[in-house]
């Protein structure tokens, strides 16, 4: 067979599952995951390497209604990643049913005339038995596609199906990134998303979406990185709960980053966490333009 290589634009609705699958296709962390929505913040390539085919994954923040300025540069950019790629994969969540935001997901979907449109069910756990053909009929039907899977990504079930149904799609042509390249994405962005991701999975309300990760400060010390991060949160009430008792939260925070990151990078590695309070940094252009969320 001769090599196939393509880009796929991954869209849908927020915490459907996006990242999961593509962490899991690629099998490295290049997308954090966790149960609340807009976990992911600004467009993050992921690309698996095989002998026979090279695929380059787009995952884009989940797509809503824009409310603050920060959710609008997240929506711009899942919008801008249908542009001038070989694939749109849909990713929903089978448990339920299309909703209002997945018919503009399917407008916005069908504008790209001639590319062809990919469906995942993704949380097919979660579907009742008596409610597979009505919402498979219901997604095939929004998305005007019968090229559809029913996946769980979290175990990896019919993955590699779905990613069969991916490649009838894609052009024969040589790889386009070296084999050993697996993200866009600099070590540094990185490091500050595994922070954030222990953040949104440990905090509750409005802290996760009023947090942000900058990294400070980036040294190679021999068999040792060095790395000093600074979480940026909204209001002055929120640094003592990112502090916790005696600093027993941010510590923890630092040391399951710290697991990761080391993981990532094959290295040991010393983080250094610090808080800091920027009132309403997610209306400020400057601010989410440094924190590159503005694409
Ligand atoms: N039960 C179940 N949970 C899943 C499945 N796939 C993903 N999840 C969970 O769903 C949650 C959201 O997953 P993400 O991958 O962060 O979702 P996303 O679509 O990237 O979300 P945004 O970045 O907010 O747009 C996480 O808690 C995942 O562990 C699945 O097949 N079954
Ligand atoms: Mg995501």
């Amino acid at each position: 067979m001769a090599h196939k290589f393509g880009q796929v634009a991954v869209v849908g609705k927020p915490n459907v599952g996006k990242s999961t699958l593509i962490n899991l296709i690629t099998g490295h962390k290049v997308s954090i995951v966790s149960s609340k929505p807009q976990t992911t913040r600004r467009r993050v390539m992921g690309i698996v390497t095989k002998p026979d085919y090279q695929i380059a994954f787009i995952d884009t923040p989940g797509i809503h209604e824009p409310i603050n300025r920060l959710q609008r540069a997240m929506v711009e950019q899942a919008r801008g990643a249908i542009d001038g790629i070989d694939v749109i994969l849909v990713v929903v969540d089978s448990a339920s049913r299309p909703d209002e935001i997945e018919q503009s997901i399917a407008k916005l979907v069908k504008t790209n005339k001639g590319v062809p449109v990919v469906l995942c069910l993704n949380k097919m756990d979660h579907l009742k038995a008596e409610h597979v053909v009505r919402h498979v009929e219901e997604y095939t039907e929004l998305f005007g596609t019968e090229e559809y899977m029913m996946t769980i990504a979290t175990k990896g079930e019919n993955v590699e199906k779905l990613i069969e149904i991916i490649l009838s799609h894609l052009p024969e042509r040589a790889p386009f990134y070296p084999e050993d390249e697996f993200t866009d994405q600099s070590a540094r962005f990185l490091a500050a998303e595994y922070v954030r991701e222990k953040i949104l999975l440990k905090t509750r309300q409005e802290i996760p979406h009023a947090t942000a990760v900058v990294v400070e400060s980036w040294e190679e010390d021999g068999a040792l990185t060095r790395i000093a991060a600074t979480i940026i949160v909204d209001k002055t009430s929120q640094r003592p709960i990112m502090l916790g008792k005696a600093g027993a939260f941010i510590k923890q925070i630092g040391t399951e980053a710290r697991i990761d990151l080391e993981e990532m990078l094959g290295n040991k590695v010393f983080l250094e966490l610090h808080v800091k309070v920027q009132e309403g940094w997610r209306q400020n252009l400057r601010i989410l333009h440094e924190l590159e969320y503005d694409g």
